[in-house]
């Protein structure tokens, strides 16, 4: 099963699914094989959609592997563990966060307590869309999903709207999926915590280390202490933003909610009049008119936090976009900021910041999962050439470098992890 493709796209479509196969447990499939053993949040919903083109059984237990992990409250949780695996010395495993003593945390998995992207919802409707005829499985498995996809809106309208504007906020940089993007380093370093009070084990050497990684574990354990509690996360917790690519996701995922609401029977109508409270509070409040793109917004200062990084363009999926903000989110895109020397799109960081750095991470390297965002983006807004850029160039990159974690944006070479899930993930569904 697969597309039509010519000698080259059938090689790398064959290697791709080589690498998801040795990648899946049994259970789920891993970010990377060794580095993260466990599954994550949006790491496999982007593994569903490559998995939807030729294993569609299995995109579906991705997704519900996740979903079965889903707290009482609704938050579907960013690490699912692996009973099996927690030996494999990932920091920080289920000691930091301690789900099962948690109420609400599933009985059957330990999990991490806190929440990634939610593009879930987007994901299982194009499963279905990608699904022969629609397929009756593919159907039993939307009526399945439906009730626990609205109860993570829920929750996220809920518990997550903490400036009560209509937008859902993260409590922690890992929340974002861009670790240590720079628009973190400031509510970060206003977080303040203890001296070190745990013992530090030695983490990869592509993620941030040393005093972040403190503040990340830190703000896990108060978090933690306070009992996951809503309240101490409104009043207390002093991490706390409204990101664009999380908000852009989420609205996205909300229009696919009342999609899927009326494929199985369920009124569409409150997810379309969610959609349009997201669409309306996520340009009144992130949209920052004199840099033209969307920004961050501290809770904590009230305060937008002016770094455009990738994250700074997803809002482009958003289907009620105005014509002129979208057009001027692509002119940044092909400025001299964004596209400028680097060879391969799209940067993680706006290439003039100081605090760019085509090596680290999130601060500056191109990955497969936010240029493909934004290629989805692209084709929202009917910006064809754009979409073109990040398909031809995200295909470049695997082509010269692998399914690497992520990339050098100005000469493509691969950076972090080999045989990275995500990457051979979107190569399949660009493909497809
Ligand atoms: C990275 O995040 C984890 C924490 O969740 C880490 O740094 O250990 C990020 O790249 C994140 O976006 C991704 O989901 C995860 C697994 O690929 O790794």
């Amino acid at each position: 099963m697969g597309p039509r493709l010519n000698g080259d796209e059938s090689s790398l479509w064959q290697a791709a699914t080589r690498v998801l196969d040795a990648n899946w447990t049994g259970i789920a499939t891993t970010p990377s094989p060794g580095l993260y053993p466990h599954q994550w949040g949006w790491d496999s919903v982007f593994v569903s959609l490559g998995l939807a083109r030729y294993r569609p059984e299995r995109a579906r237990q991705e997704i519900a592997g996740l979903l079965r992990a889903q707290w009482a409250d609704g938050m579907v949780p960013h690490i699912v563990f692996n009973a099996g695996l927690v030996r494999q010395g990932y920091f920080p495993g289920p000691e930091l966060w301690l789900s099962s003593r948690q109420p609400g945390a599933p009985r059957s998995v330990e999990t991490s307590a806190l929440t990634q992207p939610p593009l879930h919802a987007f994901a299982a409707l194009r499963l279905h869309a990608a699904a022969s005829s629609g397929g009756a499985c593919s159907r039993d498995f939307l009526r399945w999903a439906y009730p626990k996809l609205a109860a993570q809106h829920e929750y996220l309208a809920d518990v997550r709207d903490v400036g009560g504007e209509g937008l859902a906020s993260i409590c922690h940089p890992w929340e974002s999926g861009m670790d240590n993007s720079p628009a973190w380093d400031r509510p970060l370093a206003a977080a303040q915590p203890p001296p070190t009070s745990y013992a530090r084990l030695p983490v990869p050497r592509s993620i941030p280390a040393g005093v972040d990684h403190d503040r990340y574990v830190w703000l896990v354990t108060t978090f933690r202490d306070s009992g996951y509690d809503a309240g101490y996360l409104r009043d207390e917790h002093p991490f706390l933003v409204e990101d664009p690519l999380f908000n852009a996701v989420y609205l996205a995922s909300t229009h696919a909610l009342a999609e899927i609401a009326e494929v199985v029977g369920a009124d569409p109508v409150p997810h379309r009049e969610a959609a349009e409270r997201l669409h309306d509070a996520l340009v009144r409040r992130l949209w920052d008119d004199e840099q033209r793109c969307f920004h961050p917004l501290d809770l904590r200062t009230g305060k937008l936090i002016r770094v455009a990084t990738a994250a700074s363009f997803v809002p482009l999926l958003d289907p009620y976009l105005s014509a002129p903000m979208a057009r001027r989110l692509a002119d940044l895109m092909l400025s001299a900021r964004f596209a400028g020397a680097a060879g391969y799109p799209m940067p993680t960081c706006d290439l003039q910041a100081s605090a760019f750095d085509r090596a680290a991470y999130w601060r500056g390297p191109t990955w497969a999962c936010t240029n493909w965002l934004l290629w989805a983006g692209a084709l929202q807004q009917g910006f064809g050439s754009i979409a073109d850029l990040l398909y031809d160039g995200t295909l470049r990159l695997v082509r010269q470098s692998g399914f690497r974690e992520f990339f050098d944006p100005f000469d493509g070479s691969g950076r972090g992890s080999h045989d990275y899930s995500w990457t051979a993930a979107l190569l399949l569904d660009l493909l497809a």
